[in-house]
Protein backbone atom coordinates (compact mmCIF):
# COMPACT_ATOMS: atom_id res chain seq x y z
CA UNK A 1 0.00 0.00 0.00
CA UNK A 2 2.79 2.41 0.88
CA UNK A 3 5.72 3.40 -1.90
CA UNK A 4 7.60 5.16 -0.18
CA UNK A 5 8.08 7.86 2.80
CA UNK A 6 6.86 10.92 1.50
CA UNK A 7 8.28 13.11 4.49
CA UNK A 8 8.89 13.35 8.16
CA UNK A 9 7.16 16.26 9.35
CA UNK A 10 9.22 18.16 12.39
CA UNK A 11 7.43 20.71 14.91
CA UNK A 12 9.66 23.61 15.37
CA UNK A 13 9.08 26.92 16.90
CA UNK A 14 11.01 29.49 13.84
CA UNK A 15 10.26 28.21 10.50
CA UNK A 16 13.00 30.40 9.09
CA UNK A 17 15.58 29.41 11.65
CA UNK A 18 15.15 25.70 11.13
CA UNK A 19 15.38 26.26 7.50
CA UNK A 20 18.63 27.48 7.67
CA UNK A 21 19.98 24.77 10.15
CA UNK A 22 18.79 22.09 7.17
CA UNK A 23 20.32 24.18 4.46
CA UNK A 24 23.58 24.81 6.09
CA UNK A 25 24.26 21.69 8.43
CA UNK A 26 22.58 19.61 5.66
CA UNK A 27 22.73 20.78 2.74
CA UNK A 28 19.15 20.43 1.93
CA UNK A 29 17.14 23.01 -0.13
CA UNK A 30 13.44 24.14 0.06
CA UNK A 31 11.18 22.48 -2.71
CA UNK A 32 7.84 24.70 -1.34
CA UNK A 33 6.43 26.50 0.91
CA UNK A 34 3.17 26.74 2.00
CA UNK A 35 0.81 28.63 4.66
CA UNK A 36 -1.97 26.00 5.57
CA UNK A 37 -4.84 27.53 7.43
CA UNK A 38 -6.62 24.40 8.40
CA UNK A 39 -3.92 22.98 9.69
CA UNK A 40 -2.72 25.83 11.26
CA UNK A 41 0.44 25.87 9.76
CA UNK A 42 3.84 27.66 7.92
CA UNK A 43 5.02 24.60 6.74
CA UNK A 44 8.64 24.12 3.96
CA UNK A 45 9.48 20.99 2.36
CA UNK A 46 12.86 20.43 1.85
CA UNK A 47 13.70 17.91 -0.80
CA UNK A 48 15.99 14.83 0.76
CA UNK A 49 15.65 12.81 -3.17
CA UNK A 50 13.94 12.70 -5.98
CA UNK A 51 12.24 9.53 -7.28
CA UNK A 52 9.84 7.75 -8.92
CA UNK A 53 6.56 7.76 -7.48
CA UNK A 54 7.59 10.90 -5.67
CA UNK A 55 10.22 12.30 -3.73
CA UNK A 56 10.97 12.04 -0.22
CA UNK A 57 11.31 15.08 1.95
CA UNK A 58 11.64 16.93 5.79
CA UNK A 59 8.96 19.02 6.50
CA UNK A 60 9.27 21.74 8.86
CA UNK A 61 6.36 23.23 10.70
CA UNK A 62 5.56 25.96 12.61
CA UNK A 63 2.08 26.58 14.18
CA UNK A 64 -0.19 29.79 13.51
CA UNK A 65 -2.03 29.29 16.11
CA UNK A 66 -1.30 27.85 19.67
CA UNK A 67 -4.27 25.62 19.77
CA UNK A 68 -3.66 24.08 16.81
CA UNK A 69 -2.01 20.00 16.06
CA UNK A 70 1.36 21.50 15.90
CA UNK A 71 0.81 24.32 18.70
CA UNK A 72 0.16 21.97 21.18
CA UNK A 73 2.40 19.40 20.15
CA UNK A 74 5.33 22.26 21.26
CA UNK A 75 3.92 23.10 24.30
CA UNK A 76 3.86 19.68 25.48
CA UNK A 77 6.74 17.82 23.59
CA UNK A 78 8.90 20.98 22.57
CA UNK A 79 10.37 20.59 19.42
CA UNK A 80 10.63 17.16 17.57
CA UNK A 81 9.41 14.70 15.24
CA UNK A 82 5.71 15.48 15.04
CA UNK A 83 4.53 12.42 12.18
CA UNK A 84 5.73 10.52 9.58
CA UNK A 85 3.80 10.58 6.13
CA UNK A 86 3.58 7.34 3.79
CA UNK A 87 3.07 8.22 0.16
CA UNK A 88 0.27 6.14 -1.25
CA UNK A 89 -1.39 5.52 -5.08
CA UNK A 90 -4.95 6.42 -4.27
CA UNK A 91 -5.98 8.30 -0.35
CA UNK A 92 -9.38 6.96 -0.09
CA UNK A 93 -8.24 3.26 -1.11
CA UNK A 94 -5.79 3.27 1.39
CA UNK A 95 -7.90 4.93 4.36
CA UNK A 96 -10.69 2.58 3.77
CA UNK A 97 -8.38 -0.23 4.05
CA UNK A 98 -6.79 0.84 7.36
CA UNK A 99 -10.09 1.69 8.91
CA UNK A 100 -11.28 -2.09 8.05
CA UNK A 101 -8.18 -2.77 10.38
CA UNK A 102 -9.99 -0.73 13.50
CA UNK A 103 -7.30 1.95 13.25
CA UNK A 104 -9.27 5.24 13.46
CA UNK A 105 -9.23 7.60 11.13
CA UNK A 106 -8.62 11.64 12.43
CA UNK A 107 -10.07 12.78 8.74
CA UNK A 108 -12.82 11.45 7.30
CA UNK A 109 -12.40 12.77 3.87
CA UNK A 110 -9.30 13.98 2.17
CA UNK A 111 -7.49 17.14 2.85
CA UNK A 112 -5.60 19.85 1.10
CA UNK A 113 -1.89 19.05 1.75
CA UNK A 114 1.27 20.08 0.68
CA UNK A 115 2.80 20.42 -3.14
CA UNK A 116 -1.26 20.30 -4.11
CA UNK A 117 -1.10 16.67 -2.46
CA UNK A 118 -4.11 15.01 -0.65
CA UNK A 119 -3.55 13.48 2.55
CA UNK A 120 -5.11 11.85 5.72
CA UNK A 121 -4.30 11.30 9.08
CA UNK A 122 -5.05 8.09 11.14
CA UNK A 123 -4.96 8.94 14.95
CA UNK A 124 -1.67 8.19 16.94
CA UNK A 125 -3.38 6.17 19.67
CA UNK A 126 -4.06 3.41 17.11
CA UNK A 127 -0.34 3.66 15.49
CA UNK A 128 1.16 2.99 18.05
CA UNK A 129 1.98 6.31 19.25
CA UNK A 130 2.69 7.93 16.17
CA UNK A 131 0.71 10.53 14.13
CA UNK A 132 0.48 9.06 10.66
CA UNK A 133 -0.27 10.77 7.37
CA UNK A 134 -1.29 8.97 3.93
CA UNK A 135 0.02 11.39 1.51
CA UNK A 136 -1.01 11.06 -2.51
CA UNK A 137 0.86 13.49 -4.37
CA UNK A 138 -0.91 15.78 -7.12
CA UNK A 139 -0.61 13.93 -10.47
CA UNK A 140 0.24 16.94 -13.27
C1 LIG B 1 -1.04 14.40 19.80
N1 LIG B 1 -0.72 13.18 20.29
C2 LIG B 1 0.28 12.68 19.58
C3 LIG B 1 0.58 13.66 18.60
N2 LIG B 1 -0.27 14.70 18.77
N3 LIG B 1 0.95 11.52 19.64
C4 LIG B 1 1.93 11.32 18.77
N4 LIG B 1 2.29 12.21 17.81
C5 LIG B 1 1.63 13.38 17.70
N5 LIG B 1 1.98 14.26 16.78
C6 LIG B 1 -1.34 12.52 21.44
C7 LIG B 1 -1.24 13.40 22.67
O1 LIG B 1 -0.02 13.22 23.33
C8 LIG B 1 -2.41 12.93 23.49
O2 LIG B 1 -2.04 11.77 24.18
C9 LIG B 1 -3.46 12.58 22.46
O3 LIG B 1 -2.73 12.34 21.23
C10 LIG B 1 -4.45 13.69 22.23
O4 LIG B 1 -3.74 14.85 21.81
P1 LIG B 1 -4.31 16.33 21.94
O5 LIG B 1 -3.44 17.24 21.15
O6 LIG B 1 -4.48 16.66 23.37
O7 LIG B 1 -5.76 16.19 21.40
P2 LIG B 1 -6.47 16.29 20.02
O8 LIG B 1 -7.39 15.13 19.99
O9 LIG B 1 -7.04 17.67 19.89
O10 LIG B 1 -5.36 16.14 18.85
C11 LIG B 1 -4.76 14.94 18.45
C12 LIG B 1 -4.89 14.75 16.93
C13 LIG B 1 -4.49 16.08 16.25
C14 LIG B 1 -3.96 13.62 16.52
C15 LIG B 1 -6.34 14.38 16.58
O11 LIG B 1 -3.16 16.40 16.57
C16 LIG B 1 -4.68 16.06 14.75
O12 LIG B 1 -5.78 16.23 14.23
N6 LIG B 1 -3.58 15.84 13.98
C17 LIG B 1 -3.68 15.76 12.51
C18 LIG B 1 -3.47 17.09 11.83
C19 LIG B 1 -2.07 17.64 12.00
O13 LIG B 1 -1.28 17.15 12.79
N7 LIG B 1 -1.76 18.71 11.22
C20 LIG B 1 -0.44 19.36 11.26
C21 LIG B 1 0.43 18.85 10.16
P3 LIG B 1 -2.47 11.50 25.71
O14 LIG B 1 -1.95 12.66 26.50
O15 LIG B 1 -3.97 11.44 25.67
O16 LIG B 1 -1.83 10.19 26.04
S1 LIG B 1 -0.18 19.39 8.58
C22 LIG B 1 0.69 18.51 7.37
O17 LIG B 1 1.45 17.55 7.75
C23 LIG B 1 0.51 18.88 6.04
C24 LIG B 1 -0.31 20.05 5.64
C25 LIG B 1 1.17 18.12 4.94
O18 LIG B 1 0.97 18.50 3.76
O19 LIG B 1 1.88 17.16 5.18
CO1 LIG C 1 2.76 16.29 6.80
Amino acid sequence: MFTRIDHVGIAVRDLDTSIAWYETTFGLTVAAREVNEEQGVREAMLLVVDAAPGGSYVQLLEPIREDSPVGKFLARNGEGVHHVGYGVDDVEGAMAAIAGQGVRLVDKRPRHGSMGASIAFLHPKDTGGVLTELVQARTE
